[in-house]
């Protein structure tokens, strides 16, 4: 008897750690999920990580998570290894919109459903992923132009505007150039003076502001597709002896922490949101589409827009 009763609870262990190792939380029903992130490259993609690891702990869910570290073949590689693991979801965020066509077949083909976050993929066959879930990066790009104009309103000066541009190919840099340009194009008073892609990142950001403001060219407005290149600008702008937020007008997006400073500080104009946390949302989804029930096609994220006053109230209670 007592040999027995040592076997159930030493079983009754294994399956509570193992629990615990796929998340401890409650719901999930042993569901596995690969998600393959397109890497580590700004603070929106660390919150947006973060987000996905705590939803996956908190929903029971068995999470394998890959990092491409900004590279298609390493997210189609992830997804390929997702496939042989018989994975019951597959999820992942797009590094660029084309060229998945072939590996989404595949995942089609092993009856595995896919969910795409956060960014788009331009696959004309819509049975291809069961759900995108992320912002309208469209509407993201006529929010930052909205403000451009109303700065500017009422002035017939000549407007110079430099535009730091996210990821070649990647749909947030495709359709927040498109939104920015759908109003700013229609006043000629706004001309775009330099344009070039800073793949997101502070670094890349900040080198290619120099190489803006080496050119001689008088710039009034910096648009940056994101927080992160924005901050890296911000430090050319000061290195080159000018006042971000006064000398050169910035305004970008995101909503990270350390840009809602730089509106608190006067060094950003303007911060459009883009919503990182969509862990609860994509588990909830993940149990949905695993059980075969019906989601919608596509579902917006809902965001909003910084000034300097709305920063600093929103700061003490930022999560990212
Ligand atoms: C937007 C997301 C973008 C962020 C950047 O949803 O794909 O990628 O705007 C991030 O900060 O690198």
């Amino acid at each position: 008897m007592f040999k027995r009763l040592v076997i159930v609870a030493s079983t009754l262990t294994f399956v509570a750690a193992t629990a615990a190792a796929c998340g401890g939380g409650s719901g999930g029903g042993g569901t596995s999920l690969g998600f393959s992130q397109v890497g580590a490259e700004s603070g929106w993609r660390t919150a947006n990580t973060q987000s996905i690891q705590d939803s996956a702990k908190d929903a029971g869910i068995n999470l394998k998570f890959a990092d491409a570290q900004q590279k298609q073949e390493n997210q189609i590689k992830a997804i390929r290894s997702f496939i042989q693991q018989k994975v019951d979801v597959i999820a992942f965020s797009p590094v660029v919109e084309s060229g998945w066509d072939t590996v989404l077949k595949e995942a089609k083909d092993a009856k595995i459903p896919v969910i795409l976050t956060d960014r788009a993929v331009d696959s004309k066959d819509p049975s291809y992923y069961a759900t995108f879930l992320g912002s309208d990066f469209v509407e993201e790009g006529r929010k930052a132009a909205q403000w451009v104009l109303d700065t500017y309103k009422g002035s017939n000066e000549t407007v110079n505007i430099a535009e730091l541009q996210g990821t070649t190919g990647s749909a947030p840099a495709i359709d927040r150039k498109k939104g920015f340009l759908d109003l700013i194009g229609a006043d000629p008073k706004f001309k775009i003076v330099a344009s070039q892609t800073g793949d997101f990142t502070r670094a890349k950001g900040k080198e290619v502001m120099q190489a803006f403001l080496a050119s001689h060219q008088k710039i009034d407005v910096l648009f940056a597709h994101n927080d992160d290149m924005a901050l890296g600008a911000i430090q050319a702008i000061e290195e080159a002896g000018l006042e971000p937020g006064k000398d050169i007008k910035i305004v970008s997006i995101d909503g990270v922490h350390d840009a809602l400073q730089a509106l608190v500080d006067g060094k950003e104009n303007y911060v459009v949101e883009c919503n990182p946390l969509l862990g609860p949302q994509l588990m909830d989804l993940v149990k949905k589409v695993k059980a075969g029930q019906p989601v919608d096609h596509r579902i917006v994220t809902t965001e909003t827009t910084f000034t300097p006053e709305q920063a600093a109230a929103a700061l003490p209670q930022r999560k990212y």
